[in-house]
């Protein structure tokens, strides 16, 4: 908290000097709630911003950067694994690093301020987010920004820090920003169907945004979940009206829940997933009831569409308030975003061919037929419902707009707790193959980008270390592994 205390001092001395902050945020939902966070607190304070979202801070974007001038930047959600190039391009000028992602270990300069969890011991990956570092120094930034907590949960949930039990958040997001955002009365926290629309959509139209876990034949299917419903005892109308999840009786609900476990086994989904249909939900509770970002999980879904559509400036106007004309747009990029998701998860499904087996991992190649911003996401949706083979993790390629090729690599907690760190393996092996090729990310999802033609070699460099994780069998100690009574729902 000092450390917080003192970077906020740092950005109060660029809001006293009335100069324009340039602040640069992550496209994911994550980093678009860390952008919204920074720019409300800014706003508050009468301070000019330029804000830019970046899918990565390589060397060509901060040349840019820096070409705007003497200037005072801020890097939400990104930043300290790429020390290195910002040391470089922005030496003469003021910085500050808000971000979780492991830092690089290199040696700060008086020009840099970095404000970091990993730094003080705390476990980026799933104690706080991007955005939740960004809250903390908000939080001292003056004014009252305690609403703006609200977003660090949301921030937290789009980069799956809900790890605890019953997808509880953990660490530092429960204990301090879950708690500030209560107090503030901006967040309600329950336990339920976590299904979004369960208090206004009909049942079948709510099943379907179902995405974790995956149900293939129900997510993304409003026909298929209706299907699935019709066999059921339950009465889905009430007269003209299509009745909602939150108007069944109890009776309804563990008839409901029964079934949807039942069939998810039959679809492979194993147990613990299944079940885990029921648990925390977090409530916006000053957004309208039946607008996306009611539910804190839905809202940073629709953040990750704007980003990953590259129109995350759309994102971040929503976090900082707007609910009018560029919310609408919103709702409309966030339904061809589904539409893709839905896309490339059939043809992994559908083409026996698409996806190659190897020893340690399975891969597939997306080449054009995947936008190169969701392909992470599709196959980390593939590979925990599984659609793909749980037992390995998944790296996958597309070609980047620019050329080259992005990896994105995905894989469970087991397999983290045996060692595996694909974030360091990423960037190992980008190492390896040199030419301009970059990587890194969490122990649980991680990227990269390399040339075309080095995808071969890339796998068998990934091998190569995952052999090296996973002999060393380090155990992790646990993530939900107390064994505390399950909460019901109330
Ligand atoms: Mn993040």
């Amino acid at each position: 908290m000092e450390n917080a205390d003192a970077t906020a001092g740092r950005i109060n001395e660029w809001i006293e000097a009335n100069e324009p902050v340039f602040v640069t945020s992550h496209l994911d939902a994550d980093g678009l709630s860390a952008a919204g966070i920074i720019g409300s607190a800014l706003a508050r304070r009468n301070t000019p911003i330029h804000l830019r979202i970046t899918r990565q801070l390589d060397q060509i974007y901060l040349a840019e950067l820096a070409a705007n001038g003497p200037g005072r930047y801020v890097f939400c959600d990104l930043g300290s694994g790429q020390l290195h190039h910002i040391k470089e391009a922005l030496e003469k000028w003021e910085v500050v690093i808000l971000d979780h992602h492991p830092p690089s270990g290199n040696k700060v300069p008086p020009n840099i301020r970095q404000f970091n969890p990993h730094e003080f011991g705390f476990d980026g990956t799933f104690e706080i987010s991007g955005a939740g570092t960004a809250y903390l120094v908000a939080r001292h930034l003056g004014g009252s920004n305690e609403d703006l907590a609200a977003l660090a949960v949301v921030g937290a949930l789009g980069d799956i820090q809900d790890r605890g039990k019953q997808h509880d958040l953990v660490g530092l997001n429960k204990e301090i920003i879950v708690e500030d955002a209560k107090a503030a009365g901006v967040v309600d926290r329950s336990i339920d169907m976590r299904i979004f629309g369960r208090e206004t959509r009909p049942i079948h139209v709510a099943l379907q945004y179902c995405s974790d876990p995956y149900i293939p034949g129900i997510s993304n299917d409003p026909e298929g979940a209706l299907n699935f419903l019709a066999d059921l005892d339950i009465e889905l109308r009430e007269g003209d009206e299509w009745r909602t999840f939150a108007s069944l009786s109890k009776d309804e609900k563990r008839q409901l829940n029964t079934s949807l476990i039942t069939y998810m086994l039959k679809k492979n989904i194993p147990p613990h997933e299944a079940q885990s249909l029921i648990g925390v939900v977090f409530t916006l509770t000053q957004e309208e009831k039946g607008s996306y970002l009611r539910d804190a999980r839905m809202f940073a879904t629709l953040l990750n569409s704007t980003g990953r559509s590259n129109q995350g400036g759309i994102g971040v106007a929503i976090c900082m308030g707007d609910r009018r004309a560029l919310y609408r747009k919103a709702e409309n990029i966030l339904k061809e975003y589904r539409e893709q998701l839905a896309l490339g998860l059939q043809w992994l499904t559908a083409d026996s061919e698409a996806v190659t087996a190897r020893k340690l991992l399975q891969t597939f190649h997306a080449q054009n037929r995947i936008p190169d911003t969701i392909v992470g996401s599709i196959a980390g949706m593939a590979l925990n419902s599984r659609i793909l083979d749980w037992s390995k993790p998944v790296v996958a390629f597309v070609y980047s707009r620019d050329g080259r090729v992005k990896v994105s690599a995905r894989t469970t907690q087991p397999i983290v707790e045996a060692g595996a760190d694909l974030g360091k393996a990423m960037r190992l092996a980008a190492e390896e193959i040199g030419s301009g090729s970059e990587g890194g990310g969490h122990n649980i999802a991680a990227g990269a980008t390399i040339p075309r033609g080095q995808e071969e070699r890339f796998l068998q460099i990934i091998e190569h270390i995952l052999r090296k994780q996973l002999g060393r069998m380090k155990v992790a100690e646990g993530v939900g592994k107390n064994s505390e009574n399950e909460e019901t729902i109330k």
